[in-house]
């Protein structure tokens, strides 16, 4: 058999790099960055031979799987997908619509199959309770988008290629390869922008791996971002430093008075204070970011799902549009891609239309927040979920009170997971339908084309084939949709929807093809390396899409979640806060069974402080006890002087523990869950966004 060169792009994380494969017989030999990649240009990271591996792990999936009395049983595509579309009816006939939950994670959005085919598939459940990762991430850059753009994926992205000033408040970009911001290569855009003389400065609790490429690190108190910005924003105004440039029209100028009395407050000695950031650095940081030619302001995961995410994801808009940073080179800008997600007007926000049965708390996009899940399951009363379709997603490890959620999946009538492993999550399904994965699947970013920092669009076919009688993601979801309908109609007379069904590539195709570079997807063929399409230009106002058309610099529940800050007590002071943290070669909850991604020591340990490691007791590799308000975990402790004084790091996605998974590498090396310490009745009051960042907890010793 000839060796055959495959190009592709790398679909574990938002970095979307170019791989070259080497492939003979259906296997594959090695796996390298594409040079050639018009975006990535041979930057790859250690996860991308995990793709191998996933390929060839053993636990993975490959047919589905059925649970009869407790025994889980191989069986056919026909009877499962039945199976589970029938169920689902039969709950929604009993208990009506809402009665049926949806949960979808996070490698929805890196499956093309999963992004194109899913949506049609949710839509024809027609249920309120569905829940996604988004409510555990990036749900504060989507609402403020929404309320200030017209739109929440018309997400602003630093434009880090020609920025003199980058600053990085609560993300990690080294180890996450950056996130809502698409930038092969994190390393090497750091040294461009350090060797034109530009500086990058990062505020975290943590001196991170970020930290030690930057020019500048500040510590910051956990939980505490918002009154920094919100300093920032009183410090512009104190001192004449705004400039709105050619937006100057597009933005009602009562809303910038508004904007002025509202901050008023926030001095030097309040932020002081509240951050634990001394006067001196935070003036000195104020007037750098004042004075930078081309600044820019990103803010992630730390501050996203954090108690103000919300209203910090507004903050860092509006600060880049008052100074000048905002839809110009340099600053934060739109992208240009070849399948626009965000052209779609609303009449209103798509915020809090409904809300959720137990808290009330509001949905985002057609979805409520995740930390709502379990209680609005195992809550008795009118509305009561009572079956779960989960779809790429771990819940158990990755919300708020995985124990919890155990439980209240134990409970459910029904549940069915589209998932390639038995996993803590999917264990409690009663079928498992696992698609084709990886290299198996051909392949579109489209989700990283309109975060990324240079406009280009690729497309990749599957380097290898798929085993034999698996199925992808798109035909599981078409005859799922399917299969619901014609049982329904059967069961209650109700309609099928009357849309036309594609194919993958068809419905591909339209996109491009009726997108705003009108491309074919035999030309993007040709271009197994991607096509440039361009850098990053200015679009506003033009592209804004908010229903008077105008840039609404202050959206009405911005202003009220600052009037709520501005009242705010001051926090009792928590023996210890606990914040999360990635490692290179992890992936959220889901890649520890790839032996390569886990040999080596362990890495699920809680970073302590050397002071706090002193009064403790505690020596590195101790065995610690961590306490929160729901449940306590034993994890071994690192100490270390790279993390602040009265905070605990631990990384999430770990917790393999639990019975009845068939994950042989991760179950010989759990670790311990954080989720198992985040409470999931801690949410951003605006958002309903879950906190998993600055947790009050305890040390046990
Ligand atoms: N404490 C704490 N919690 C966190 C975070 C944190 O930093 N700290 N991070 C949050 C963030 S940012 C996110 S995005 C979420 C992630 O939350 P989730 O999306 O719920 O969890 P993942 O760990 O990404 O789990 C992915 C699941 O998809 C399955 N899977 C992998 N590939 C495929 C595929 O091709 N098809 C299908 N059908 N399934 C597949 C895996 O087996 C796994 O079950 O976690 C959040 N939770
Ligand atoms: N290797 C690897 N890469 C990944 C993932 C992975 O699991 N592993 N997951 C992917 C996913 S789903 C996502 S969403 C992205 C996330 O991408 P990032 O947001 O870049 O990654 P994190 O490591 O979560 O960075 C969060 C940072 O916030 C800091 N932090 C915590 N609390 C606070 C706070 O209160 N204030 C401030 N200022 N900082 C705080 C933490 O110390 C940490 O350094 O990464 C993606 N890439
Ligand atoms: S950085 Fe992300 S996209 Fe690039 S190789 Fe690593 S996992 Fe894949
Ligand atoms: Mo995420």
């Amino acid at each position: 058999m000839p060796i055959e060169t495959k190009y592709r792009t790398c679909n574990l994380c938002e970095a979307i790099c170019g791989l070259e494969i080497k492939v003979e017989d259906n296997k594959v030999i090695s796996i390298r960055g594409d040079e050639e990649d018009t975006f990535s240009r041979g930057h790859i990271c250690p996860k991308a031979v995990g793709l191998k591996d996933l390929h060839e792990d053993p636990d993975r999936l490959k047919n589905p799987l059925i649970k009869r009395n407790g025994q889980w049983h191989e069986t056919t595509w026909e009877e499962a997908i039945a199976y589970a579309a029938r169920s689902i009816v039969d709950v929604q006939i009993t208990h009506g619509k809402d009665a049926v939950a949806v949960y979808q994670g996070n490698p929805s959005v890196h499956n093309l199959g999963t992004s194109l085919f899913s949506p049609d598939f949710v839509r024809s459940i027609k249920t309120k309770n569905r829940y996604s990762a988004t409510s555990v991430d990036q749900l504060g850059h989507h609402l403020a988008a929404e309320t200030m753009f017209g739109n929440g994926l018309f997400v602003p992205v630093p434009d880090i290629n020609r920025t003199d000033f980058w600053v990085i408040i609560g993300g990690n970009p080294m180890v996450s390869n950056g996130s809502m911001m698409t930038a092969p290569d994190i390393r090497g855009r750091i040294r461009d922008i350090q060797e034109r003389e530009g500086r990058i400065v990062v505020i975290d609790p943590r001196f991170t791996e970020t930290s030690e490429k930057a020019d500048e690190h500040i510590f910051i108190k956990p939980g505490t971002d918002i009154w920094l910005l919100m300093g920032l924003m009183n410090f512009v105004y104190q001192n004449d430093n705004i400039q709105l440039g050619h937006l100057a029209d597009a933005i009602d100028e009562y809303k910038i008075e508004a904007i002025g009395q509202a901050v008023d407050s926030f001095d030097l000695d309040i932020v002081a204070s509240r951050t634990k950031i001394s006067k001196e650095k935070l003036s000195q940081f104020y007037t750098d970011y004042c004075n930078a030619n081309r600044a820019v302001l990103y803010g992630r995961l730390g501050i996203s799902a954090n108690k103000f995410g919300g209203l910090c994801h507004w903050a860092i808009n509006t600060l880049n549009i008052l100074t000048g940073n905002f839809d110009t080179e340099g600053g934060a800008m739109f992208t240009n891609p070849a399948v626009n997600v965000s052209s779609k007007k609303s009449p209103v926000p798509r915020f809090g239309r409904w809300h959720s049965r137990v808290r009330n708390l509001p949905e985002y996009g057609g979805e409520l927040p995740s930390s709502t899940l379990a209680e609005d399951i195992l809550e008795p009363g009118e509305g009561q979920i009572r079956a779960l379709i989960t779809s790429c997603g771990n819940p158990v490890l990755s919300v708020p009170n995985g124990r919890k959620l155990d439980d209240a999946f134990e409970s459910l009538d029904f549940m069915v997971s589209i998932d390639i492993y038995l996993n803590e999550t999917t264990r409690h399904a009663d079928v498992i339908l696992p698609p084709a994965t990886g290299l198996e699947t051909p392949h579109y970013p489209i989700g990283f084309h309109n975060l990324a920092i240079h406009n280009t669009a690729n497309y990749s076919d599957a380097a290898v084939d798929k085993s034999e009688g698996a199925l992808y993601d798109w035909e599981i979801f078409s005859r799922l949709k399917k299969e619901v309908e014609e049982y329904r109609l059967e069961k209650t007379g109700e309609e099928k929807s009357d849309k036309p069904t594609f194919t993958l590539e068809q419905k591909l195709g339209f996109l491009l093809e009726f997108g705003p570079h009108k491309l074919s997807l035999e030309e993007l063929k040709k271009h197994p390396h991607g096509l440039d399409l361009g850098a990053l230009e200015p679009q506003l106002p033009k592209r804004l899409i908010t229903p008077d058309g105008k840039l609404n610099i202050y959206p009405d529940i911005y202003q009220k979640a600052v009037e709520r800050l501005v009242n705010s007590q001051v926090e009792e002071d928590h023996e210890f806060l606990l914040i999360g943290r990635r490692n290179l070669r992890s992936n959220n909850s889901w890649m520890h069974n790839l032996h390569r991604m886990t040999k080596g020591p362990n890495t699920c340990t809680a970073l302590v402080h050397p002071e706090d490691a002193e009064t403790y007791n505690i020596n590195d590799g101790d065995h610690i006890k961590i306490r929160s308000r729901i449940n306590v975990v034993e994890i071994p402790a690192e100490v270390s002087d790279e993390i602040m004084k009265g905070t605990i790091s631990i990384p999430h996605g770990w917790g393999h523990n639990r019975e009845g998974i068939r994950l042989q590498t991760a179950s010989a090396k759990a670790g311990v869950s954080f989720n198992d310490l985040a409470d999931d009745q801690l949410v951003d009051e605006l958002s309903g966004v879950s906190v998993i960042n600055a947790i009050p907890v305890s040390i046990e010793v």
